[in-house]
């Protein structure tokens, strides 16, 4: 056996390749770390993490100093939801006021002990926190507790790993995964190397840990080539995309806010719909006809949630090209949801993250079936509309509105300007955003972003057909 088709010593290992091979027979080291089938991410499989039974959790949050006490209890719902999601069940919850984490403990060793008795008292298996750990408080925790410590980070990357299905899917779960596990490895780190001096090891006396930790990078490697090559498949097409002149659009939204219902609603696609957090993680594309004849296309893609783990915002960053290239964002607002402005500043936080704030926004307030919320909301927000994936109300308006910003929203253009046109310059850095420009023997080439008025005046400076829909 290679030793990259080994799997690490008791951490549920990652498959190689997408071939599904698992690690399920890797030595526990639950001496160690009391990692149990939850934490684990139970490998991956070609399907999902087979849980045999749903572990009992007690949730622990934190209120800083700038927040209030309701805003941690929203914040532990939400975790609750996620831990159910992930399939276990959240039993009990502590939670504790205090200005800055405990390094070592992040919660404190007087809390932590709290904590324990409390899980002892209600029999759990873990612990979750609400914010991340760092992995030495990690390790700490799960001393002090005697089980199993996770953190919200952990949980979400579980919830992705039980919901990928297509190989780009699992690839970008798994690279998030290793790059979370990466600085959590240890507890194996004390004993030496079965494989010390084999070949692959750097000789006698390196430790397992250094093994393992070599045996993720090289994973990670591979993984990040593996997307590189996918990723550039996707932007041969996006390619194509530009030379047919059709222009996109995105839906972005909070998780189960309803973007697959709506896709499904406005095209002919049949995206999975489901009342589930995260179902949706890989982009769907599809046509779409506005009422004024033009044709874009309308892409859904994964969801986002409060402290979404910033190892999957940079895993999916691939597959979020295509909403920051977007030439218009059709942000899904669940109106039924109690802090409809918390999550749309949540969805607003991973569009900056993903560079795709500076794309133009439509807001719609979704199932407006289910009471006067929606068009109460889209009332106070200028430009928004209240919409029905569920019963189709409110779709004509979205579309009229889609087709309305598409006709308002600059787009980018490449021109050459003539050398004695200085003024047609100057009109171009006035009324657009320059991106680049190029000196050439005809004039300066110039790629900008315009306002489809100005385009309209600079016509004959247009290079590349790109000129007009
Ligand atoms: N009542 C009502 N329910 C809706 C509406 N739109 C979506 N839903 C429900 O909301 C849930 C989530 O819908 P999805 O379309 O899967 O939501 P999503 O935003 O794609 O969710 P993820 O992909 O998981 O992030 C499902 O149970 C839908 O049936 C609506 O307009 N009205
Ligand atoms: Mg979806």
């Amino acid at each position: 056996m290679s030793d990259a088709d080994e799997p690490l010593q008791g951490h549920g290992e990652p498959s190689s390749d997408f071939d599904g091979s698992d690690g399920d027979d890797a030595p526990a080291d639950t001496a160690d770390t009391h990692r149990g089938g939850f934490g684990d991410f139970g490998g991956d499989g070609p399907g999902l993490i087979d849980r045999a039974f749903r572990e009992r959790i007690v949730l622990v949050g934190v209120t800083r100093p700038d927040r209030d006490a309701a805003a941690t209890d929203a914040s532990l719902d939400e975790l609750s939801l996620l831990v159910d999601t992930a399939g276990a069940d959240a039993v009990e919850r502590v939670c504790q006021r205090r200005s800055a984490p405990d390094p070592a403990t992040f919660v404190g060793s007087g809390k932590a002990r709290e904590i324990r008795a409390v899980a002892e008292e209600v029999d759990c298996d873990t612990v979750v926190f609400d914010d991340e750990l760092s992995p030495a408080q990690q390790f700490n925790l799960e001393k002090l507790l005697g089980r199993t410590a996770l953190d919200r980070t952990a949980v979400i990357l579980d919830i992705f790993a039980q919901n990928a299905s297509t190989p780009e899917g699992k690839a970008q779960v798994e690279l998030a995964q290793l790059r979370y596990r990466l600085p959590r490895l240890r507890g194996a780190g004390r004993r030496l190397s079965q494989q010390a001096g084999g070949i692959g090891t750097r000789g006698p006396g390196e430790t397992q840990l250094e093994v393992d930790r070599r045996r993720l990078e090289r994973r990670i490697h591979k993984l990040e080539a593996d997307l590189h090559r996918i990723a550039g498949h996707r932007r041969t097409q996006s390619k194509a995309r530009t030379r047919t002149r059709n222009r996109a659009v995105a839906i972005v939204g909070y998780t189960n806010a309803g973007k697959s219902s709506l896709l499904n609603r406005l095209t002919s696609a049949s995206v999975a719909v489901e009342d589930r957090l995260f179902a949706t993680l890989d982009p769907t594309t599809r046509r779409l006809g506005l009422p004024g004849g033009e044709t874009v296309f309308l892409t859904d893609t994964v969801g986002f949630v409060r402290k979404l783990p910033h190892q999957l915002v940079e895993a999916f960053k691939t597959t979020l090209d295509v909403v920051r290239d977007a030439d218009l964002l059709v942000h899904v607002v669940d109106s039924a949801d109690s802090d409809t402005d918390g999550s749309m500043a949540a969805v607003r936080q991973v569009l900056a993250e993903i560079e795709a704030d500076e794309v133009p926004e439509l807001v719609a307030y979704n199932k407006s079936d289910l009471g006067p919320a929606a068009a109460r909301l889209a009332e106070r927000t200028e430009g928004s509309v209240a919409v029905s994936a569920a019963t189709g109300e409110g779709v004509d308006e979205l579309l009229g509105a889609i087709g309305d910003r598409m006709r308002r929203v600059a787009r980018e253009v490449e021109l050459v300007v003539p050398w004695d046109r200085g003024d047609v310059l100057a009109g171009v850095h006035r009324e657009g955003q320059v991106l680049d420009t190029t000196a050439t023997e005809e004039g300066m080439r110039v790629r900008a972003r315009l306002e489809p008025s100005s385009v309209g005046a600079l016509s004959r400076y247009l290079v590349n057909g790109r000129e007009s829909e």
